[in-house]
């Protein structure tokens, strides 16, 4: 089988709607025909200052939510990246093989330090997709699935696999993104030309799949459209409904053209309307399930030690055979 990692970082109060449809449920529908590794990334998390009570409270969070979405741990090794050592120690070697230079050309990290201020911006946050290479050659993933924000990052890891295979003989898989077209970037719904993001967008633009229910229908409602009336998916002039028509056929499986047709001589106002519904039909059932997994502390933290330990056997193969290319002597 061919093998699949990713990550998702335990910030903010909920993942949104982009984490969702962007990448958590690939990583679910991945599981029935690859091998699957899912972490909640809180060594990532840490590149901005985090509150350590809040963080410990979002990684459990974090993997109730997933849990929940379906990502299922007798399938899928799902673990806190932290819990693994080797994610820190392969990082390293990999720092010490990246430019300085191509480093610096990463757009992600560009735009969080300008907004932080080059003073303020952590050197881990320069470092941070550094780590992610770590993160996915570890495991020697074929294939990882994430939103279209995160395809630098994944070049950079396979420029990284393939210099180290090349300077020091095969050692990582060199991974392929998987970005499904239709949802690889979810847009903010008051702003649909920019990513839904938790970072940058405003409460209005973001769908947190554990906020009220009440407040998502409402700012489904009250997303930014044109002028027009005719429900048509056209990304460049009707960015806004657009943006509506690929949430709503993601959450349905109702193709775009289907749902073109349902809304014939309709207006904006019912498109709204009735995704408003399938939105609140969702994410009550998910929240409920989110819930009763930390209404069990215990068994939650027990099925993240045993999601550990499965990727720590692989991990660790990976790591000791990069230490033995690099040189370092094996200890005795
Ligand atoms: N808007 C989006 N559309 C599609 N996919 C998205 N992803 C994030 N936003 C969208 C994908 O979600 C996965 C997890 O990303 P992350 O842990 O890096 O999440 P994040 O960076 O905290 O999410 P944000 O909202 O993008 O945060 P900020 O604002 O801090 O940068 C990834 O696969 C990502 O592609």
């Amino acid at each position: 089988k061919l093998r699949v990692l990713s990550g998702i970082q335990p910030t903010g109060d909920s993942f949104h709607l982009g984490n969702y449809l962007g990448a958590v449920r690939q990583w679910v529908a991945l599981q029935d025909t690859h091998e699957t590794y899912y972490c909640v990334v809180d060594l990532h998390a840490i590149t901005v200052e985090q509150d350590p009570k809040v963080l410990r409270h979002r990684t459990r969070l974090s993997a109730a939510q997933l849990l929940a979405l379906g990502v299922d741990p007798d399938r899928s090794a799902l673990f806190v990246q932290s819990h693994v050592p080797e994610h820190a120690q392969l990082g390293w070697v990999l720092e010490c093989q990246t430019g300085f230079g191509e480093a610096s050309r990463m757009t992600q990290f560009k735009d969080k330090a300008s907004k932080q201020g080059t003073d303020r911006a952590s050197v881990g946050l320069f470092t941070y997709p550094v780590l992610q290479a770590a993160d996915i050659l570890l495991y020697q993933a074929n294939a990882v699935p994430v939103g279209e924000d995160q395809r630098q990052h994944l070049e950079l890891t396979r420029d990284l696999a393939q210099r180290f295979n090349k300077r020091l003989g095969k050692t990582f898989t060199v991974p392929e993104p998987y970005i499904v077209k239709g949802t690889a970037k979810i847009y903010d719904l008051q702003d649909p030309t920019s990513k839904m993001s938790k970072s940058a967008s405003t409460g209005n633009g973001l769908i947190e799949l554990l906020e009220d229910p009440k407040r998502s229908a409402k700012k489904i409602r009250s997303a930014v459209t044109d002028t027009g009336r005719e429900v048509v998916f056209d990304a460049e002039n009707k960015a806004g409904v657009a943006n509506l028509l690929t949430i709503y056929s993601a959450l349905t499986s109702r193709t775009i053209a289907e749902l073109e047709a349902a809304y014939e001589g309709k207006g904006y106002g019912d498109l709204k309307k009735d995704l408003a519904e399938v939105l609140v039909d969702f994410v009550t059932p998910f929240q409920a399930q989110v819930q009763s997994y930390m209404d069990d502390v215990a068994e939650l933290d027990k099925v993240l030690a045993r999601g550990a330990e499965r990727a720590r056997e692989v991990a660790s193969r990976t790591l000791a055979a990069a230490y033995d290319r690099i040189g370092f002597l094996p200890p005795s």
